[in-house]
């Protein structure tokens, strides 16, 4: 049913209102998580549900990053016993496949990591890129970001800011917010060689193990998460299995609100 005397400029007043009302709850935050992809996203449920504010900002529309096109656009994904625990959590169905190996449908994946971050409180900004970070000295304290639109257009629109106590870099391969910070400041970054390793050719069962080996902050006030993470620290990658992913979003989300926990105590005891 059509309601009587519908008004366009309602529907434009309610928009606007309600984007910026969301957007100035979230200008300064627990955490900012910069990427929509399966790691930013099970980071994001897990902080919100810890009760961080978070929000997660994602270049594209579309939310989940690499879970769509499953391996070769063949919209099944793998995960191992251990990946499986996650999946149960959002209530993804697994289905078991040989001993030890479960697939899931990607599209219900990436659906159903969206809708249960979301519904765990965290906030979702889409069509938003992180271009930049906010620096104080030698620790990161929040993100620059402007519209993926803007960028697309080449447009020379200056960005705005969010502040965060905490940073995850969940961008996936290119591991673009590690790379910005290497490049614009002099820093020495908490992996071996002090700079970027970079990532390595694939070899999964490798690759899964060190993922979430190499969760962790690589900056003050910087985290990787994902496939970040392996880019970080010079890994290999792993293909369309997604376990690494998820359970690396889990462990990020829990280092994260330990921090949160120390930083509330001696903000306490102080
Ligand atoms: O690539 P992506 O899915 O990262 P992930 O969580 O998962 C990796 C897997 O998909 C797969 C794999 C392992 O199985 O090898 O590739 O590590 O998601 C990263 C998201 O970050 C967005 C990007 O559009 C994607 O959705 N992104 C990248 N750079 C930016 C960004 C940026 N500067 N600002 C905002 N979003």
């Amino acid at each position: 049913m059509v309601a009587r005397g519908l008004e366009e400029r309602v529907v434009t007043r309610a928009i606007v209102e309600r984007y910026y009302e969301k957007l100035l709850a979230h200008l300064d935050l627990d955490v900012a998580v910069c990427g929509a992809g399966p790691s930013g996203l099970v980071a994001a449920y897990y902080l919100a549900r810890g009760g961080a504010r978070v929000a997660v900002f994602e270049r594209k529309l579309s939310i989940g990053g690499g879970l769509w096109g499953g391996g070769m656009l063949m919209n099944e994904i793998v995960v191992q016993e251990e990946g499986k625990a996650v999946l149960d959590e959002f209530a993804i169905a697994a289905r078991p496949y040989l001993d030890g190996y479960y697939t899931a449908d990607a599209v219900q994946t990436a659906a159903g990591l969206c809708y249960q971050a979301s519904r765990a409180g965290a906030t979702i900004f889409n069509g938003v890129s992180v271009e930049d970070l906010v620096v104080r000295e030698t620790r990161v304290c929040g993100v620059v970001v402007n519209w993926s639109a803007v960028e697309l257009a080449c447009l020379h629109v200056d960005p705005l800011t969010v502040m965060a106590r905490y940073v995850v870099d969940a961008t996936g391969h290119p591991l673009e917010v590690v790379r910005t910070l290497a490049k614009k400041m002099d820093v020495r970054l908490a992996t071996p060689s002090g700079q970027v390793e970079g990532e390595k050719c694939m070899w999964a069962d490798v690759a899964e193990t060190t993922t979430l080996a190499h969760t962790r902050e690589i900056y003050p006030g910087l985290y990787v998460a994902g496939m970040s993470a392996n880019a970080a620290f010079g890994s290999y990658r792993m293909g369309p299995i997604f376990g690494g992913m998820l359970l690396s979003g889990r462990k990020v989300a829990e280092l994260i609100l330990e921090r949160l926990a120390q930083d509330r105590a001696g903000g306490e005891s102080q």
